[in-house]
């Protein structure tokens, strides 16, 4: 396939950042690849402070209700997100381009990560579109995944080029945290029913821990956490073996460096576990909740994946609320030796920006 083909990848904000969080990276690894890129988003604002400086080869447009497409030059590849539904204006004005210059068009549907078996199977499956203005196009799956059978994952090309380099009391003297040798724990997540047996074990460990809180939901969490404490359980932490830095939004390299630099990692959804694996650091995660406990199976199915020992699925199964369990002990030791394992497995495959390039030209 020849390069600079203009990718036109469709973003819908549903909440929180990682419907956004995911685009961008999937845009600014295609334009690292020679290729074109315009992301339409319904809501830009995380951008501001993820992505400030932006990225050469990406255009992110406004996701207006209707859209003005009349001037209006198409790209060659559609890339709906997460079943977000592109306009159907977007999808007529495609096909008649295609048809027009006898192209053969690609419409790809980016799926939601999961280990799952069925994004294995479902993973490239054509879906002719039988009604609508797009009637007579062909989408096509694209299943995120931890093996071959699947669209990978996520990884820059000069990602292990980078983490080499990172010098972390320099990160860390330059966001203004202070540090003085104790363990560092990163903290993004929703509200874990299990984080006040957290906050409470951390601060009776004699290993004095100082806990990094992201900006949003998780700041809020612990907040109300600690305040409840203040109130009901003086001398609560009362030796300060654990303590707290609150961080502003971060912008997302350096979200990534925050992973790089702490002992453990509390990370959410979807992106952010990804990135978790890459840092090389023990990690649990807090699984996106679904209607009718859907996402149960997806975190065994993940579980299963890494070969995570019984600890830290325990540890998942309490965090995530799927058991009413005591929380198990940090094991950091066997959760390094499980992650690295896990990472060094999914290095040797394909990145999603490589399969996906791979993927286009072998359908277009
Ligand atoms: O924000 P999330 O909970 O996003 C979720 C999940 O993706 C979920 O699967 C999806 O269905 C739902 O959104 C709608 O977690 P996630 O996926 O890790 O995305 C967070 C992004 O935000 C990630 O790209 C990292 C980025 N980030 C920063 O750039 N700076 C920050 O300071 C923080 C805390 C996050």
């Amino acid at each position: 396939m020849k390069t600079g083909n203009l990718w036109e990848i469709f973003c819908r904000v549903i909440d929180n950042y990682g419907d956004i969080g995911v685009c961008w990276r999937l845009a600014v690894g295609l334009a690292g690849h020679g290729q074109r890129v315009r992301l339409w988003v319904d809501d830009a604002s995380a951008l501001d402070w993820m992505a400030p400086e932006g990225a050469p080869g990406v255009e992110v447009k406004p996701w207006a209700q209707s859209l003005q497409i009349a001037d209006l030059h198409i790209g060659d590849i559609l890339v709906e997100t997460f079943g977000c539904e592109i306009a159907p204006e977007f999808v007529a004005a495609y096909k008649n381009r295609m048809a027009s210059t006898g192209q053969k068009p690609l419409w790809l549907n980016l799926e939601y990560l999961t280990a799952e078996g069925f994004a294995e199977r479902s993973h490239g499956l054509p879906s002719p579109v039988m009604a609508g203005l797009g009637a007579g196009l062909t989408k096509h799956f694209f299943y995120p995944g931890f093996s071959a059978a699947t669209g990978g994952l996520l990884r820059e090309h000069d990602l292990l080029e980078r983490q080499s380099r990172f010098d972390r009391p320099d990160w860390l003297r330059q966001r203004g945290i202070e540090f003085r040798g104790e363990r560092l724990v990163s903290l993004f997540c929703y509200e874990p029913p299990a984080l006040g047996e957290l906050l409470d074990r951390l601060s009776s460990d004699p290993c004095p821990t100082r806990l990094l809180v992201t900006a949003g939901r998780a700041t809020a969490a612990v907040k109300a956490c600690v305040d409840q404490r203040n109130h009901s359980l003086p001398p609560w932490n009362a030796r300060g073996n654990l303590s707290f830095s609150y961080l502003p939004a971060l912008r997302q390299r350096d979200f990534d460096c925050l992973l790089w630099a702490c002992d453990l990692n509390f990370v959410r959804g979807e992106d952010s576990l990804v990135r978790a694996l890459w840092a090389d650091k023990p990690f649990v995660w807090q699984i996106y909740p679904q209607r009718d406990d859907a996402h149960h199976h997806k975190l065994e199915a993940f579980l299963n994946r890494l070969k995570a020992p019984p600890s830290l699925r325990v540890f998942h199964r309490v965090w995530n609320g799927v058991s009413q369990a005591v929380l198990p002990a940090l094991d950091l030791t066997q959760w390094q030796q499980t992650v690295t394992a896990a990472r060094k497995l999914q290095l040797e495959q394909d990145d999603l920006v490589t399969r996906i390039i791979r993927f286009a030209s072998k359908n277009r």
